[in-house]
């Protein structure tokens, strides 16, 4: 029986039933390692998400109908995450009037500060969220997406309001370092 191991590839997160109110979209399934955390912190807020690797460079057409269509199809908010010459989001974020959080992914070659400069550095009148490189800013992308949804939807908002509370209690609870 195979182990899971450091390389094993993430499995995939499917998304609660319903109407996708946020879309995830990546440019290679390589990015799927980071962009995972983003789509698990749905799931867990129960927020139903489409989930897709959509290029930029390889998949052109497929980009520009994806971002066309993607308010007309029902969503909200979209996460976008690329590495390397990363232009998905912002590119992204040119065909579309839904707001754009864009997660640069650790790159093997610059650690990701490729992809966060390619993604932060937005000419004035386009605008895309940046958040920060790697897991950490696929899991914030996907905060916001929360934070924005629950500014008309109660069930989320409550939700929101829960979990940070918790966050915040765990934290009290062990102030003194190294014990848990
Ligand atoms: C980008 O190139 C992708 O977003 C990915 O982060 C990077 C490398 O892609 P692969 O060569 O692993 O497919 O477009």
């Amino acid at each position: 029986m195979s182990t899971p191991s450091a390389t094993t590839p993430p499995k995939p997160i499917f998304s609660p039933a319903g109407q996708p109110k946020v879309g995830i979209i990546m440019g290679s399934q390589s990015d799927w390692a980071t962009m995972s955390a983003a789509a698990q912190l749905l799931a867990d807020f129960d927020i139903a998400f489409d989930c897709e690797v959509v290029s930029a460079h390889r998949t052109p057409d497929r980009l520009f109908e994806y971002a066309k269509n993607a308010k007309d199809n029902g969503l909200q908010v979209i996460i976008a995450g690329a590495g390397g010459a990363a232009h998905l989001p912002g590119m992204c974020a040119s065909q579309t009037p839904l707001p754009v959080f864009g997660v640069p992914v650790k790159s093997s070659m610059l650690s990701g500060w490729d992809s966060l400069l390619s993604i932060v550095q937005m000419p004035k009148g386009v605008a895309v969220g940046t958040l920060a490189i790697g897991t950490a800013g696929a899991y914030n992308a996907a905060l916001l997406a929360i934070q924005v949804l629950a500014l008309h939807d109660d069930a989320i908002a409550t939700k929101l309001d829960t979990m940070r509370q918790t966050q915040t209690d765990t934290i009290l609870a062990s102030p003194t370092p190294g014990i848990i």
